[in-house]
């Protein structure tokens, strides 16, 4: 018998995908839809192999995996297909499967594009709708117009180039590999010292491959071990220290080893990154010194540093912590001995940005507060969607927020050692105003501002949306400012200068969202936005308890941009953080 296909995690999401289209045109309800939803996200988000959990019978882990896809997922890799999925799926055009997955284009459209082009089969689909977006034939269809026919076209262009690039992982998958790997290396006897270098280091948003470093006097022992790492799919390169693999998960892995008294050489070499090594090695040959991964050559004599901090003492340098090192001006401060010293997680005495049950949170007031009083916050802020006053009216929306005042007051009196403050998230609308009115406004302890949608308007729009919410004398800061999703959407195109002066001039902040696909601001805007004197808002935007621990994620990125503690307003003690809440 042929031993079936091992499905990898992305064909399971077309797979879904695909389903999902199938259930959308033919008018599914959205009970039946949303438990392949959920997979399709989970999945998508999945640091291990869905193959190799199904073979661990523990398909059910995956969040939205239930029984019945469970069966369905049994099916798929037992015989290859899913007699459910081909009955959903009877009757439509093969050639509106060839077009789900590409941007912009949900079920109902790629339905009416197969049938418009009589897209009888999936592989030349997206290539015949090229043509016809480029001859001008889709703006003329029913509900496309000239935007979504360019739109179309942009995205199957994207689509077509993005097709054998692999996305970059999020930071914390990246992590979640590592610290797998990490666990299980270091159970091996030799390994003195053994950590993750690259882009993971550096605390970079995203990781393209995992490297990582051993410190051990024998490394023969070390990669056989490894090369033992059950998550190994294929092996690129084998030398004595150095092993490149790729793993299950289609994720690559560089593992080099060195002896303990060269170490630090190596962590600093393969940590990067490039830039910033590019940058030290021109200054240090003018200095006479030249660098490799095994220590630094100097007048013929090769010296070797067991650590980092030797290497940069060496070059008479002071020590760049690695989410400097991007190859900007860090070389340039640290010889001026200017180097940053950089806020801390253990810094941070309250998260401000938090939501309940009261709107899209999963956990109640009093389970957040309560998660939030045992990490020994001093303050904590509650500051879910504010309810909408063009669907319920102004007095209900009045009401609402008294109650909720009376219910925190209470539990101010309950958990008498972290102060809870009441704030809303109010969402900033495409004409630019709030939806909040200043006289509901101001029975609350603070605003954090936010874009939720139109995202795409004109640069001037944008700018013109988050100015006007910086003038309003009840906002205290902007929630994730950019609106980026990494690997799904841009930052919105946005004139940072004038917001930056606007906030300067009004004496605003910016939150620093720690949600691990939107790290907002970025580094490099919180780094121009330090050089107008602004200070930020560290804050997780949890949803659920469990999300309040992530705020590391944010504390990686305002490190990355430069912050020290006293940029940074919720590190400060609560009566002056108080005074900055107050001073509305
Ligand atoms: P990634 O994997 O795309 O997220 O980014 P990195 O920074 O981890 O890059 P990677 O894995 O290619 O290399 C790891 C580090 O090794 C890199 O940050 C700096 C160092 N490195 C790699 N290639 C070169 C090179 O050609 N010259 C120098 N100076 N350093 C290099
Ligand atoms: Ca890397
Ligand atoms: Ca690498
Ligand atoms: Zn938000």
């Amino acid at each position: 018998m042929d031993k079936p296909h091992k499905f990898t995690n992305r064909e399971i999401v077309q797979i879904l995908k695909e389903v999902l289209a199938a259930m959308e045109v033919k008018g599914f309800n959205i009970f039946e839809t949303r438990a392949y939803q959920n997979a399709i996200s989970a999945i998508d988000n999945l640091t291990s192999t869905v193959y190799d959990l199904w073979e661990d019978k523990r398909l059910r882990e995956i969040p939205g995996v239930g029984a019945t896809l469970e069966s369905h997922l049994d099916e798929l890799f037992k015989t290859g297909k899913v007699d459910k999925f081909d009955s959903v799926k009877k009757g439509l055009p093969e050639g509106m499967f060839g077009l789900i997955g590409v941007r912009g284009i949900g079920a109902k459209k790629a339905l009416k594009l197969a049938m418009a082009f009589k897209l009888s089969d999936r592989s030349s689909a997206m290539e015949k709708v090229k043509l016809a977006a480029e001859k001008g034939q889709i703006r003329n269809l029913e509900s496309f117009g000239e935007k979504s026919e360019k739109d179309i076209l942009d995205a199957i262009t994207e689509a077509k180039m993005t097709k054998n690039a692999k996305k970059r992982l999020l930071l914390f998958q990246a992590e979640e590999i590592s610290d797998r790997l990490l666990n299980y290396i270091k159970k091996l006897n030799v390994v003195l010292q053994a950590e993750s270098l690259g882009s993971l280091r550096r605390r970079n948003p995203t990781v393209g491959d995992i490297d990582i470093a051993v410190s051990t006097n024998n490394s023969e022992k070390v990669i056989e071990h490894f090369m033992k790492y059950p998550e190994i799919d294929d092996v690129l390169s084998k030398g004595d220290k150095k092993v490149s693999v790729v793993l299950k998960n289609d994720i690559q892995v560089d593992l080099r080893t060195s002896d303990p008294a060269a170490y630090g050489s190596m962590m600093q070499y393969f940590t990067g990154s490039k830039q910033h090594n590019i940058i030290l090695r021109t200054y240090s040959l003018e200095k006479g010194k030249s660098l490799s991964e095994y220590g630094i050559t100097y007048r013929n004599k090769l010296y070797k540093f067991s650590t980092e901090e030797e290497f940069y003492k060496f070059l008479d340098m002071q020590y760049i912590p690695p989410e400097l090192r991007h190859g900007k001006n860090e070389v340039e401060l640290s010889l001026k001995n200017k180097v940053p010293e950089l806020v801390k997680l253990e810094d941070i005495k309250g998260d401000s940005h938090t939501h309940t049950t009261d709107s899209d949170g999963v956990d109640t007031l009093e389970e957040m507060v309560k998660t939030a009083h045992t990490m020994g916050y001093k303050y904590y802020g509650i500051s879910d969607h504010a309810p909408s006053v063009q669907s319920r009216g102004y007095k209900a929306v009045e009401k609402i927020i008294y109650e909720k005042k009376e219910k925190i007051k209470k539990l101010n009196e309950k958990y008498k050692d972290i102060k809870l403050f009441f704030g809303y998230e109010v969402n900033i609308l495409a004409d630019t105003t709030l939806a909040l009115p200043d006289g509901l406004l101001k029975e609350l302890d603070y605003v954090i501002a936010s874009i939720h949608t139109s995202f795409d308007q004109d640069r001037e729009v944008i700018t013109k949306r988050l100015i006007n919410s910086l003038e309003n004398p009840y906002v205290t800061f902007i929630g994730h400012p950019t609106g980026r999703l990494i690997n799904e959407r841009d930052a919105s195109d946005t004139d940072w200068t004038k917001v930056f002066r606007a906030a300067q001039s009004n004496n605003k902040y910016f939150e620093i969202n720690s949600q691990v696909n939107r790290l907002d601001l970025t580094d490099d805007l919180i780094k121009e936005a330090l050089e107008y004197g602004l200070k930020f808002f560290v804050n997780t935007d949890a949803h659920a308890t469990d999300q309040l621990y992530y705020l590391n994620y944010g504390i990686d990125v305002a490190r990355r941009g430069g912050c020290t503690k006293s940029d940074i307003i919720n590190t400060l003690n609560l009566d002056e953080f108080e005074k900055i809440i107050n001073s509305k």
